[in-house]
C-alpha cells in the first residue's frame, strides 16, 4: 500500500475514505506556493530565533517554532481550512467537540537523522485508547517541497490499524513527497516520523494538529496566544483554540462561566447546556 494522493478539489468524503484505507493522505497544492511563501515570511524571524531540539525526538538539528496562531496570521487560514477542519471534525467525531492541539513549524536541518517512528497519540502518556476512538488529527503543510532526500515525513501506510507500542525502523516506512502548499493529513494512530535530511537545505513543515476537546492541549494556547491577540481572532478560531467548554462542563471558570467571557464577553453563552 502506498500513501494516496488527492487534488485540492477533493471532497471531504474522498479524504476520509483515503485515511480510512491508508491512514493518511496527501492533498496536492491545497494552497498555492505563493500563499506558503507569505506564511514563511511571517515565520522567518521566529524560526531564526528558535533553538534546536534537546533530545533525539525533538532533533538536535531541528527547530520547532510554536505559537503560530499568534505569530502568523496567515497560518490561521491553514488551521481553519474547510477541507481539513471538516475531515478532522469527522475523524474526531466521537468527542463532543474538537480543539487545537498544537501548532509547530518544524525545520529539519541538513544532517538530521530520522526521528523515531511513533504515533502522535502517544503524547497522551501512552494511554491505550480504544481502536475506534481517534483523539488526534494532524496536518503537515509543506512550506518547502518534501522529498525522500530532505526529510519528508516517513509513514507506514495502513499502520493506523496496527497494534499499539510497536517499534519500526526507517526501512519499514515510505516518504511523504509533496510540493510546497500541499498537506499530509493523518490520524494520531498512524505510525510515522520526521525523515532524515540528507540534503543541503532545510525542510520546513507546518504541523497543525487537532484533538478531542476533553484532552489537555499539547501546546498551551491560553499562554501561547496573548489575550490582546486572542481578542482579535474570529469567533470560530477563538473557540477552536480553547475558549469553549468541552463535553458538558470541561473548562468552565468559577461560577460555571463560559471562558469566552474573559476574552470576548459579547460572545459568552450562559448555562452549560447550550
Ligand atoms: O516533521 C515531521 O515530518 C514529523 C514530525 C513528527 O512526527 C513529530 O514531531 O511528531
Ligand atoms: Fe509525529
Amino acid at each position: 500500500m502506498s500513501i494516496p494522493r488527492l487534488k485540492a478539489e477533493a471532497s471531504c468524503e474522498q479524504v476520509l475514505a483515503a485515511i480510512e484505507t491508508a491512514g493518511g493522505v496527501v492533498v496536492d497544492r491545497l494552497v498555492s506556493a505563493d500563499f506558503m511563501d507569505e506564511v514563511a515570511a511571517e515565520l522567518r524571524p521566529w524560526i531564526e530565533n528558535t533553538p534546536t531540539g534537546t533530545d533525539d525526538f525533538e532533533g538536535h538539528r531541528t527547530r520547532r517554532t510554536g505559537g503560530l496562531i499568534a505569530r502568523s496570521p496567515k497560518s490561521r487560514e491553514l488551521m481553519m481550512h474547510s477541507l481539513i477542519l471538516g475531515a478532522a471534525r469527522h475523524i474526531l467525531g466521537r468527542a463532543t467537540s474538537i480543539q487545537v492541539n498544537a501548532t509547530q513549524a518544524i525545520t529539519i536541518g541538513p544532517g538530521e537523522p530520522a526521528q523515531v517512528i511513533h504515533r502522535d497519540q502517544w503524547a497522551f502518556d501512552m494511554y491505550p485508547f480504544a481502536k475506534d476512538y481517534q483523539v488526534i488529527v494532524n496536518t503537515i503543510w509543506a512550506m518547502t517541497d518534501f522529498t525522500a532526500q530532505n526529510g519528508g515525513t516517513r509513514v507506514i501506510p495502513g499502520s493506523h490499524k496496527f497494534e499499539d507500542k510497536l517499534r519500526f525502523s526507517e526501512g519499514d516506512t515510505e516518504p511523504v513527497e509533496m510540493s510546497k502548499g500541499s498537506a499530509f493529513l493523518y490520524p494520531g494512530t498512524t505510525y510515522h516520523g520526521g525523515g532524515a535530511n540528507r540534503s543541503e537545505a532545510n525542510r520546513i513543515g507546518i504541523s497543525l494538529s487537532y484533538s478531542a476537546s476533553w484532552l489537555r492541549q499539547e501546546e498551551n494556547q491560553y499562554l501561547a496566544v496573548p489575550i490582546e491577540i486572542a481578542r482579535t481572532l474570529p469567533e470560530d478560531l477563538l473557540r477552536l483554540i480553547g475558549y469553549q467548554r468541552g463535553a458538558y462542563a470541561l473548562g468552565y471558570v468559577d461560577d460555571l462561566r463560559d471562558p469566552m467571557e474573559f476574552v470576548r464577553p459579547d460572545l459568552a453563552r450562559r448555562g452549560l447546556a447550550h
